[in-house]
């Protein structure tokens, strides 16, 4: 597995072939992990050249440098979405409170918590989005569990409202996303079609991923209003993806393809590239298909890890590079690409510096925010968590 010194002087063409023909060799960059399994996905060449003449390639080796601690005490944080101007709006998945986080100084403002939500096992109060309308409509998203489903609704905040009254009454623009202890999906992001998009879990039904009629173990793509897009996969169907088992991250990359993580039952975590209409294979296939072939049609992950280094909730693309936030593994993942292909190994940061790590966060100027998740009941809190950091990256 020592092979550090033979990744790191191969080129980026010949080290993707030779992640592809073997497992291991992932060179961390702290703590020791040495058991990312390798890259190139499996149907597929080297990157075509000039497919992305615009992106400049980043480099094998990157680096993680923390600037700061914006905030400390969180419950359960799971859920972030940035304000224009670059304020955080957090969710607290077993209080159910929305809270405000000042990116300068790091003041915390609850805007109030949102009605109905049911904490239990992985459920609770889970993705926040706020759309590029928000300037004008004010309207926060939010994902969560309630008694009987997973939904997704918009609420009003009004930031003139005293503290804790700044939540308008939600409407529910999606619901029946069955819901579970666990497998409840969650993350939800608007992408660079202004469309809403969400990571659903299969809530350990498994043969809900492969239904296409259930939104269960799917990502979903659909209107600010919760509406099918003209244009998605099927007519009438919120279905954009299928085949998942539990989708906790998602991150478009600068040439707008879109990135979700996800959770294996315990062979292979995966980060896989989305493509509408796909099959992603569970629970036929758990990581790549066997023999390098994709039977019925199955989307390979483009990369995957063992769950104990991984088990991936939030991703966050910056610097060229998609940053993938480890619950159980604890870390912090670079896996830097030049178009759809890692051009080097997966990079670990932070191994056990911070514990599980819920969410990563983008913000304007290239910087991460980071977020832990001690208090979610399989952690262990240290004083202070939950936290956020800030991080430079490269
Ligand atoms: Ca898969």
């Amino acid at each position: 597995m020592q092979r550090r010194s033979r990744t790191a002087v191969l080129a980026a063409a010949s080290l993707l072939l030779a992640a592809g023909c073997s497992a291991g060799g992932a060179p961390a960059a702290s703590g020791g992990s040495s058991a990312a399994a390798g890259g190139g996905p499996g149907a597929a060449g080297p990157a075509s050249p000039g497919a992305s003449a615009s992106a400049a390639v980043p480099p094998a080796k990157g680096s993680v440098r923390v600037t700061g601690v914006l905030a400390t005490g969180l419950k359960s944080p799971w859920g972030v979405a940035v304000l224009p101007g670059g304020d955080l709006l957090v969710g607290e998945r077993d209080t159910g409170k929305i809270v405000r986080v000042a990116a300068r100084g790091g003041k915390v403002t609850e805007l109030g918590s949102v009605p109905g939500v049911a904490p239990g096992g992985e459920g609770g109060l889970l993705g926040l989005a706020v759309p590029s309308t928000f300037g004008a409509d004010h309207q926060v998203y939010a994902y969560f569990t309630t008694a009987s489903d997973n939904r997704i609704a918009r609420m009003v905040y009004d930031e003139k409202r005293a503290p804790g009254n700044q939540l308008g009454a939600p409407n529910t623009i999606f619901k029946g996303i069955p819901e579970g202890r666990i497998h409840n999906g969650g993350r939800i992001a608007f992408g660079p079609d202004k469309m809403l998009y969400a990571g659903t879990g299969e809530t350990g039904d498994k043969q809900l991923a492969q239904d296409k009629k259930s939104p269960a173990g799917k990502i979903l793509r659909m209107t600010p209003d919760g509406e099918p897009v003209h244009g998605n996969p099927e007519a009438d169907s919120v279905v954009y993806t299928y085949g998942h088992r539990n989708v906790e991250g998602l991150a478009w990359d600068r040439d707008q393809r879109l990135w979700a993580s996800e959770f294996g039952q315990d062979t292979w975590d995966e980060l896989n590239l989305i493509e509408p209409g796909r099959n992603y294979g569970w629970p036929e296939v758990e990581g790549r298909s066997k023999g390098g072939s994709s039977p019925a049609g199955f989307v390979d992950p483009v990369v995957q890890w063992k769950p104990a280094d991984a088990s991936p909730s939030g991703i966050a693309y910056a610097k060229g590079s998609i940053w993938m936030a480890a619950l159980r593994g604890e870390r912090l993942w670079r896996i830097p690409l030049h178009g759809t292909k890692p051009v080097a190994a997966p990079q670990a940061f932070l191994t056990g510096e911070y514990g599980r790590l819920r969410t990563v966060v983008a913000a304007d100027d290239g910087a991460l925010w980071l977020v832990t998740s001690n208090t979610d009941g399989r952690g262990k809190p240290r004083k202070g968590d939950d936290r956020i950091l800030r991080l430079t990256v490269s």
